[in-house]
């Protein structure tokens, strides 16, 4: 067995730091080690928290980790650094921000950095999720701002997803433009100590209910879509059935509200035993592995065929060939090799 792996499945925080190291960056032997940790993973429960940047998400995960822990459990961070302009530093503040937790050795926060390889942040996320879940944690919080393609592959990877608003902001625009609200399960209205706070929650709950409504075909006039909502609820909570998402207030800064967060987050997860959670389960772990294939088949496909992509493009540039035909010739030379 690879040492690291013994080191990690033995609770060493130090060795899980290096092994953690080793897969961000790809270094040789790391596959190996995913390879033999990966039968001691998917015991974690993972939970994606993103929003964006200056929502709270950070405070509501270190408000998150001090809840899980006062239950006993083993809580990991992956905070994801996305190099952007809005969030340069975002990692020093949030160490400062989870200082508390730091001296915790049942508390592992770990950052990744932002890669330019194409599906790369959301692969190397997943190789430390899993990492971490072999190291023993019993939930993993993905911290990230969900703005990129990048971004959403990770989210769609956890169990469940926080997306964490701050009102007055339109953020709730801008969830249903990043595709946010498809991966939903909870969401807080951040900040509920500044105005707005009820009005946001109001334009999601109401956007909830209209979603619901969209997929039952108008069972229902829309006139009556809070009235929707609480019959969803009553169906998600006696007769199983789609989830629809729940969405409470909080002061992340002050702990207020944080429990109704952790207790909609526990109702999600007992969701996931339901035939429809484990039916829905089953299909994202499909999409996952149909992505990272799709990775991996682009990044074999363009190492094998550097140099004709190189001359199929020059042929295509100067129409002397369209890009469909280009297309087929390469991936005829692409089976072919
Ligand atoms: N008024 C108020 N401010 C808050 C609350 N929660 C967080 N903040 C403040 O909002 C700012 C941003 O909080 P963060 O937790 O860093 O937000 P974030 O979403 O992690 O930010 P990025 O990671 O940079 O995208 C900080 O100055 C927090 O102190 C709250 O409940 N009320
Ligand atoms: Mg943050």
């Amino acid at each position: 067995m690879h040492p690291l792996a013994e080191a990690v499945l033995a609770g060493d925080v130090r060795m899980t730091a290096r092994a953690c190291r080793l897969c961000d960056d790809r270094l040789p032997g790391y596959t190996e080690l995913l390879r033999e940790l990966y039968p001691h993973t998917g015991r974690a429960f993972v939970l994606g928290v993103t929003g964006n940047p200056g929502a709270g998400k950070s405070t509501v995960t270190n408000q998150l980790i001090g809840a899980y822990r006062a239950r006993g459990h083993k809580v990991a961070v992956v905070a994801i650094d996305p190099s952007s302009p809005f969030s340069g530093g975002a990692i020093l503040g949030d160490r400062i921000r989870m200082q508390r937790h730091f001296e915790d050795p049942s508390v592992f926060i770990r950052s990744v950095a932002t890669r330019g390889a194409l599906g790369g942040l959301s692969r190397s996320s997943l190789d430390v999720v899993r990492v971490l879940d072999a190291w023993g944690a019993d939930v993993v919080i993905v911290e990230t701002v969900g703005v990129g393609q990048d971004e959403l592959e990770i989210v769609k990877a956890a169990h469940s997803v926080l997306v964490v608003m701050a009102p007055g902001l339109g953020d709730e625009i801008q969830a249903i433009k990043a595709g946010l609200l498809e991966c939903a399960d909870v969401f807080a209205v951040n900040k509920a100590d500044r105005d707005g706070a009820d009005a946001t929650l109001r334009d999601l709950e109401l956007m909830i209910a209209l979603s619901g409504e969209v997929k039952s075909a108008g069972a229902h006039s829309r006139g009556h879509a809070a009235g929707h909502l609480d019959l969803a609820k009553q169906t998600v909570q006696h007769r199983g059935g789609a989830w629809v998402p729940r969405v409470t207030k909080c002061v992340a800064a002050k702990g207020e509200g944080v429990a109704e967060v952790v207790a909609n987050l526990d109702a999600h997860r007992a969701w996931q035993a339901t035939p429809d959670g484990l039916a829905r389960a089953a299909v994202k772990q499909r999409e996952l592995l149909q992505g990272s294939l799709k990775d991996a088949i682009i990044e074999a496909a363009a190492a094998s065929l550097e140099r004709e992509i190189e001359r199929m493009s020059a042929r295509v540039a100067a129409r002397e060939l369209d890009p469909y035909a280009a297309v087929e010739e390469l991936l005829r030379a692409f089976k072919a090799s």
